[in-house]
């Protein structure tokens, strides 16, 4: 293997160690409830930010060192860049990977050229994978950074934009296939508008669900299956993104029956920018059986904008594999570092160092959140709160099977309710334990 980075392969040191390039937490074959760190954890690199992102922001150019890329969209570069991504996975202990069509092969003048270096870019990701024992966790493709999109692309005005979001997506679709891909993500970038003043929403919305059921019926015709999921988002780019939060995408893929075949992807600062916590995100997925796979970041809860900062925060980590815990843990979904360093972080050993941090981040909130459940003072509090449902007129209710008679009959047959404290801070402090 080539050697861009002057890392060594990161191991696990254990929690007293000063070494910043090591796993102070992160033990991969380290069994927790009877699976290994990295079957409950599932870590993916996202190609775009560790490859692609520079650190431009809007008032200044950007700042990664990148000595590998020469800055073209020559194949040559393309290629160049896996193989240097391939030596940060495997340095860094990373099983998973995730992509944008455009980000891992450039785009030509036509379809036809655009799809056949796309081809070769997959060629040598087999190769890739298969070398380095590596998976793609799941592909997308880029429907938001062409100017053709600027007005949206399955929600497009414009029938011949829509046309090469359909053509797009299906040569996307194909690769994921090629590569073995856990699962396929659509995000709405610009899946919403600017302004209603000018928008037909009813009409967007049902060609975004006549896209997404011919993308269900292209995936069954190759014989792809693993699961779609949705990443929801509420703005940025757009002002109002239909996907915008997991309530909004569990009622679309209601409505135009689409539940069979969606997860959701849910990104910690995309729940934060639609006013939501991250946990409950995934708990309105998880309950909706929804509960697709992550985008691991976090954001600076009062700036409103995607930073996507790397994930430090314990509170947050053990949250967020609570319940993924509860939910019965990853099947093809996994942590996706949807994250990027800070432009200030511009040596290419921070994307090591950042890493790391998010690494250590969810194997910290792993074991505090498994330790949690193994203690069982939060789950029995809970169970006895909600006690009365056991009985029988509860039982009845929940089966549907009562009526507002017979509820009244019974209040009027028994004395006021006894209403217990919700022990909130009794609990918050429960969980500090831990922690
Ligand atoms: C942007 C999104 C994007 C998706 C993939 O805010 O998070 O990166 O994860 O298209
Ligand atoms: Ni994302
Ligand atoms: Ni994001």
């Amino acid at each position: 293997m080539a050697d861009y980075f002057d890392v060594p392969q990161i191991q696990f040191e254990g929690s007293s160690s000063t070494n910043p390039l090591s796993f102070k937490h992160y033990n991969p074959e380290e069994v927790i409830a009877g699976k290994s760190m990295r079957d409950h954890l599932r870590f993916a690199g996202a190609y775009w930010h560790s490859m692609r992102g520079t650190g431009a922001d809007p008032f200044g150019m950007g700042t990664m060192q990148m000595p590998w890329d020469d800055g073209t969209d020559s194949e040559a570069n393309a290629l160049k860049r896996l193989d240097v991504f391939f030596e940060f996975l495997v340095k860094c202990q990373i099983d998973f990977y995730c992509w944008h069509d455009r980000d891992i092969s450039p785009e030509r003048d036509t379809i036809a050229e655009t799809n056949a270096v796309l081809d070769n870019v997959v060629s040598r990701l087999e190769e890739l994978q298969k070398e380095h024992n590596k998976s793609l966790l799941w592909g997308t493709a880029c429907l938001f950074a062409h100017p053709r999109y600027g007005q949206g692309a399955a929600t497009s005005p414009y029938l011949g934009v829509y046309a090469h979001a359909a053509a797009q997506v299906r040569k996307a679709i194909e690769c994921t296939h090629r590569l073995g891909g856990e699962g396929y993500v659509f995000w709405g970038g610009r899946e919403g508008y600017m302004s209603l003043i000018n928008t037909n929403m009813k009409k967007e919305l049902d060609h975004l669900a006549a896209f997404l059921h011919m993308a269900v019926d292209y995936k069954k015709s190759i014989g792809f299956d693993a699961p779609f999921y949705i990443e929801p988002k509420p703005q940025e780019p757009t002002t109002h993104q239909y996907d915008s939060d997991s309530a909004a995408c569990l009622n679309f893929l209601r409505e135009y029956g689409l539940m069979d075949h969606f997860k959701l992807n849910i990104e910690t600062n995309h729940a934060t920018l639609a006013g939501h916590t991250m946990r409950h995100e995934l708990r309105v997925a998880a309950d909706a059986g929804a509960l697709g796979s992550i985008d691991a970041n976090d954001g600076t809860a009062n700036c409103g904008w995607d930073t996507d900062e790397f994930p430090t925060d314990l509170y947050l980590t053990t949250e967020v594999m609570l319940e993924v815990l509860r939910a019965g843990g990853f099947t093809t979904g996994g942590l996706n570092f949807d994250a990027k360093r800070r432009r200030d972080s511009f040596q290419p050993v921070d994307l090591f160092h950042a890493h790391i941090a998010g690494m250590d981040a969810f194997a910290r909130g792993l074991k505090i959140a498994n330790a949690i459940l193994e203690d069982g003072r939060v789950d029995a509090f809970i169970s006895t709160r909600y006690s009365t449902w056991d009985s029988e007129l509860g039982q009845k209710v929940e089966a549907g099977n009562a009526t507002l008679e017979e509820l009244e009959a019974y209040a009027a047959s028994n004395p006021e309710p006894e209403v217990l404290s919700g022990r909130q801070e009794m609990l918050e402090n429960m969980i500090n334990q831990f922690i």
